[in-house]
């Protein structure tokens, strides 16, 4: 017994510095991918000291690479036409000993994936831990490094998850909502971080630390698949946001670097200046540049440097990896400004390539038409050409907030005043290659609820919804705007991402239901539901032509139209009753007699003159 215990003490260093393998992304792979190459990181103790040969028909082991890390080891495979799904050996021999790991190798399925959205959706923004909580177990758990949830708490989770947004499938739907997209879902198994002075969680989902693990705190991968799978069988779609430019301090890959230059690194902390010119302005310094797009964003968040082929690789196949796995039809993108541009077109081409009715829209929070049209594909001559879709059209946001503070005061019928400011934004959309792939919206998770923006006005608010529903775009509206949720950013950016009342246990109200809302938030969420239901089934506002009007005196009209039909939006600014001669809109108006309301289901006679009540967007089908 003491020789066994003596042996087994003496071998002990050695089983504890032999080889092995622990992890393997991406976790698994599929047969018949349209890009038949696939880079395997594979990881362990000293998993990078292994040789490595894989047996498997159809399936070529063309490269393994190391990096300075002894734990890493990459694979280059190629997965041939003839390849079965099925269980691959990647075997690794170091000295006497082989290490054998499987991975597997899936069959397509053919379910709906990568639709992409289009002018034709409108997608409902939420953040999954403050929507609807479907299963308390799932809270908490006491192994992660924030094993908080406490409602009570503006910063810490609250519990909300994949099931519980499933159970409210059918309020978005009735809502008029045809996109889903959560702020992320994948694992931020994040330590409560000191922002502005409070312990906050990582509830908002910004910080990756297991790309390929649904945040279990949501349900985990099986609960998001069974997500994307409901909402596809009620013919609703499904965004992810994806973030590319940096991963969660307790990233795995960050607690055990690849390499040095996995992340950008620099002599002391930079933090992104958050400055967008350095980016476009063909004045700026190199310096100023790379403090924008190689800065981290903020401490606790490490910028990946995805020059870096292994890291670009990564990311790529992940995002490859999302879309087949989970069946997500659109793609969010964060912060897309600062990621390395040369980067994004690469990962776009590669999803775009597999999946070409996908829609990709980043996040550039940027204030000029020239800088928001650099980030997606342009008629600008930049040295940098970028091929991304779509975007968020942050300038079009600003434009109708701006305008909307005006309506009502002298301000609106000022030279630059009210509506000007969103027809302005408007006719420089020759900039970009195609303004209706820009993904609208006039609120979202970061900025003031749209309510609080517009002095809680309800005219403002139903004009404000009115333009975002009915102009070019693929409008999107932030969960709760339509039951009248509001607040700035004050004390912090908790206030505007409150739980949804009624989706939570214990919750006195519940507005997913009208008996559960007030009068004023019924109207409120009526209104959108009339106008998001009414832009399903009129190809006018889901896919026809813009043509907008000078606004004159406070008093803005524009159309949609296509060979089927007509809709004329006219909106009168100002704090009077207007009646407007539509002579001048002739080239649109010819051969219309008569017209319905689209918000109210009234007739109109007589089209020579718009009768239009103060602080109100009027909206007429027209008809002959
Ligand atoms: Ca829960
Ligand atoms: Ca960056």
């Amino acid at each position: 017994m003491m020789k066994k215990l003596l042996l087994l003490w003496l071998l002990l260093p050695l089983l504890a510095s032999a080889q092995s393998i622990t992890r393997v992304n991406p976790t698994n792979w599929w047969v018949g991918m349209k890009d038949p190459h696939v880079q395997l990181l594979v990881y362990g103790p000293r998993a990078g000291s292994l040789t490595y040969t894989v047996n498997y028909p159809g399936v070529t082991l063309t490269k393994a690479s190391t990096t300075e890390n002894p734990n890493y080891a990459f694979l280059d495979l190629t997965i041939g036409p003839e390849a079965k799904p099925g269980q691959v050996a990647l075997v690794g021999r170091g000295g006497r000993r082989t290490v054998t790991q499987k991975w597997e190798l899936r069959a397509r399925d053919n379910r709906p994936k990568g639709q992409g959205v289009t002018q034709a959706d409108l997608i409902y923004l939420a953040m999954p831990d403050r929507f609807a909580n479907g299963d308390p177990k799932n809270d908490k758990f006491s192994d992660l490094a924030d094993p908080n949830a406490d409602r009570a708490n503006p910063f810490y989770r609250h519990g909300g998850d994949l099931a519980g947004a499933a159970q409210r499938l059918n309020y978005l739907k009735d809502l008029g909502v045809t996109a889903v997209w959560f702020t992320p879902v994948i694992e931020n198994n994040q330590p409560l971080t000191n922002e502005g002075g409070a312990m906050r969680s990582a509830y908002h989902g910004y910080g990756f630390t297991d790309h390929y693990t649904v945040d279990r705190r949501l349900g985990g991968n099986e609960a998001y698949r069974n997500f994307v799978q409901n909402a596809h069988n009620l013919g609703l779609k499904v965004v992810q946001d994806a973030v590319y430019n940096h991963v969660g301090i307790n990233h795995w890959l960050v607690k055990d670097l690849p390499s040095k230059d996995w992340l950008h690194q620099w002599p002391t902390y930079t933090n992104t200046s958050y400055r967008q010119q350095p980016i476009t302005d063909p004045h700026a310094a190199q310096i100023d540049r790379l403090v924008t797009t190689d800065g981290w964003f903020v401490p606790f968040l490490p910028d990946l440097n995805q020059q870096n082929p292994y890291v670009a690789n990564f990311l790529i196949q992940h995002a490859l990896w999302s879309v087949e796995m989970f069946g997500v039809d659109a793609w969010r993108i964060d912060t897309y400004m600062y990621n390395d541009q040369p980067f994004m077109n690469r990962c776009n081409a590669a999803l775009l390539a597999e999946y070409p009715n996908i829609h990709i829209f980043g996040e550039s929070s940027v204030t000029s038409i020239v800088d928001q049209a650099y980030y997606v594909r342009n008629k600008i001559d930049f040295p940098f050409k970028s091929n991304q879709p779509g975007g968020l059209d942050f300038v079009l946001e600003n434009a109708m907030l701006a305008g909307l503070k005006e309506v009502g005061t002298p301000a609106a019928t000022g030279w630059d005043g009210g509506a000007q400011k969103v027809y302005q934004a408007l006719a420089q959309d020759a900039v970009y290659q195609d303004p209706t792939r820009l993904v609208t919206f006039i609120d979202n998770h970061d900025h003031n609820r749209f309510l609080s923006e517009v002095g809680e006005d309800v005219d403002r608010f139903k004009m404000g919804l009115t333009w975002l529903l009915t102009t070019r775009g693929i409008p999107s509206i932030y969960y709760g705007t339509e039951i009248l949720m509001k607040n700035f950013k004050d004390p912090s950016d908790a206030e505007v991402r409150r739980d949804f009342p009624g989706g939570f246990p214990g919750d006195k109200e519940n507005k997913f239901t009208a008996a559960g809302r007030t009068t004023a938030e019924n109207d409120a969420f009526n209104f959108v539901r009339t106008l998001a239901n009414y832009r399903k089934t009129h190809p006018a506002l889901s896919s026809g032509q813009l043509m907008q009007y000078l606004p004159e005196n406070g008093l803005y009209v524009y159309f949609r139209y296509d060979a089927t039909g007509t809709v004329l939006v006219a909106t009168n600014t100002t704090d009077k009753p207007a009646a407007l001669p539509t002579a001048r809109f002739t080239e649109r108006m010819s051969g219309f007699t008569k017209a319905q309301n689209v918000l109210t289901g009234e007739s109109v006679a007589d089209l020579s003159t718009l009768q239009l009540p103060a602080k109100t967007a009027v909206v007429l089908e027209l008809g002959k």
